[in-house]
């Protein structure tokens, strides 16, 4: 078993002081690696940690901060083999999806980097010529950063660069389920030489998490994860008066028109939902056909996803690993036992694998109702719901009709159908003749329950800042001290 029973705290490798619990590997549901629950004291002393550093860190040159996050992103990608297998045997998914997830986290490292000494603030004009006022965006504080199973350090780099650009400092929550790839994280900053209390990562679960949004010493939150838990950190930051973003999940629809470039639309409908088992949350789990092709595109997709090739997630070959955990394999089938009970039709998949363990055949229902169970909960796993509509108008009624609002793919050759369309659907990531793209410069987030904040791009910079005006006075002239200024 992994010795993973340390946290970093202070700038120190520490074992925790709560309970120890083991990481399952998913594929051989075998548990690979133990690790220590933070307890009150644990999370007192890393959020006691990071209030101690932030006040040098906000001050360090922008030099100094991008080079150390230039040096974390180059020891990422000189550990990213072992790093990649790390998150695989905390969370199934495939090698090469890790591989190239933790590839990116690095990429938002160094945009990250690149961008301290742009962060600029205005001059404002004022009414009077002889007083004039500028902005500065500076850093919030101690930030903790929550981050869900399903891409640990890909999550995580949606948050820690732009805090750190920013001049925060951050106590790190991962799940319980993946805290692996974070305490590899954790070492890498040690050996890069992050100061001490600038990157703590505490390991736990809800408990540990409870005790760290609630905490007075914490001044930002961000998490990624499910709505119930985003409402009762919403909660814990409402008590604190503290900013919180939420990026929670989804039930994208991911719209295929008559005039769409076919092939290409069939591949995006099948990675936007079987990529990672569906375990993402921009996951196209809705496919909306135009009735033009639907027969035809539910029968090419159902071929497509009876093909995928399930196995190790470790081996290069294979499409589509194991579900993260057993509860979240149980919860799965349950979706899928609702949705024939709804009256869905069942096209593709729908039972355990005859792989065993956690393999989830792909899924694909047919003549799906948007009012049932399937299409408007996220499954979070291999399982598509194909809806047909008649035109363009049903189409974004169709897809605007959801709690969710994170995503959504539009299938057309036609640039202003497939433009207007994506203007009118009520999601932050929008998608045109592509599915599940992402870059460090383009923003995402949600809209709806889906959450609120952005993260990625310069957008993230202003989640992880608060706005200061200074107003100055150039004249000599005594005002009257009981009225508002000019
Ligand atoms: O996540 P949780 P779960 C969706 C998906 C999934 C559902 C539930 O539909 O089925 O959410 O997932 C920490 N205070 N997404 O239950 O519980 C927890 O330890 C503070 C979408 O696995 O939200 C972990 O670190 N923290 C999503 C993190 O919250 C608490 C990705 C996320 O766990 C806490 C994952 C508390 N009280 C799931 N309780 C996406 N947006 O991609 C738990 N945590």
């Amino acid at each position: 078993m992994k010795n993973y029973r340390e946290q970093l705290i202070d700038g120190e490798m520490v074992v925790g002081h709560g309970r120890e619990f083991t990481s399952v590997n998913p594929y051989t549901e075998e548990p690979w690696a133990v690790f220590t629950e933070a307890d009150e004291t644990d999370v007192d002393h890393a959020v006691a940690a990071a209030g101690r550093a932030f006040d040098a860190w906000r001050k360090t040159s922008g030099i100094e901060r991008a080079r150390l996050m230039n040096a974390l992103a180059d020891a990422i990608e000189h550990d990213i083999d072992h790093l990649a297998q790390v998150e695989t045997n905390d969370n199934g998914k495939i090698i090469r999806e890790n591989r190239n997830q933790i590839l990116f986290a690095a990429r938002n490292f160094r945009f990250y980097a690149g961008y301290i000494d742009k962060i600029a603030g205005d001059v404002k004009t004022m009414d009077s010529y002889t007083t004039f006022d500028f902005t500065v965006h500076e850093p919030i504080g101690v930030c903790a950063l929550i981050t869900a199973w399903n891409s640990p350090l890909q999550l995580l780099s949606n948050k820690l660069p732009p805090a750190l650009a920013a001049g925060n400092t951050a106590v790190i929550k991962p799940s319980e389920y993946t805290s692996a790839s974070t305490l590899e994280l954790a070492r890498l900053a040690i050996e890069v030489g992050f100061p001490p209390g600038v990157v703590n990562v505490i390991t736990g679960a809800g408990k540990t998490g409870g005790l760290l949004t609630a905490h007075p010493g914490v001044h930002k939150i961000s998490f990624t994860g499910g709505i119930e838990t985003a409402k009762r950190i919403a909660a814990a930051a409402a008590a604190n008066i503290v900013p919180c973003s939420l990026e929670l999940g989804g039930k994208s629809a991911n719209i295929i028109f008559e005039d769409a470039p076919y092939e290409k639309a069939i591949a995006g409908a099948i990675g936007g939902i079987f990529a990672a088992a569906g375990q993402s949350c921009v996951a196209g789990s809705r496919l909306l056909v135009h009735e033009s092709l639907y027969e035809r595109a539910v029968a090419d997709i159902a071929e497509r996803a009876s093909k995928i090739v399930l196995g190790s997630p470790q081996d290069e070959s294979t499409q589509m690993g194991p579900i993260a955990f057993r509860a979240h394999y149980d919860k799965i089938l349950e979706h899928i036992a609702h949705a024939v009970e709804d009256g869905s039709r069942l096209v593709a998949g729908g039972n355990p694998s005859s792989l065993g363990g956690l393999f989830i055949q792909p899924t694909v229902f047919a003549d799906v109702d948007n009012s049932s169970r399937l299409a408007q909960n996220e499954v979070f796993g291999p399982v598509l719901a194909i809806i047909p509509f008649r035109d363009e108008a049903e189409a974004i009624a169709i897809a605007n009709d959801s709690q969710f609002g994170l995503a959504g793919g539009v299938w057309s050759k036609d640039i202003t159908r497939a433009l207007s369309v994506a203007k009118e659907i009520r999601s932050g990531i929008m998608y045109v003749n592509t599915y599940r793209a992402s870059a460090a410069q383009a923003p995402s987030g949600g809209f709806k329950k889906s959450g609120y904040g952005r993260e990625r791009g310069t957008e993230a910079l202003h989640d992880y800042t608060v706005v200061k005006s200074t107003m100055v006075d150039l004249t000599d002239t005594v005002r009257d001290p009981f009225i508002l200024g000019r």
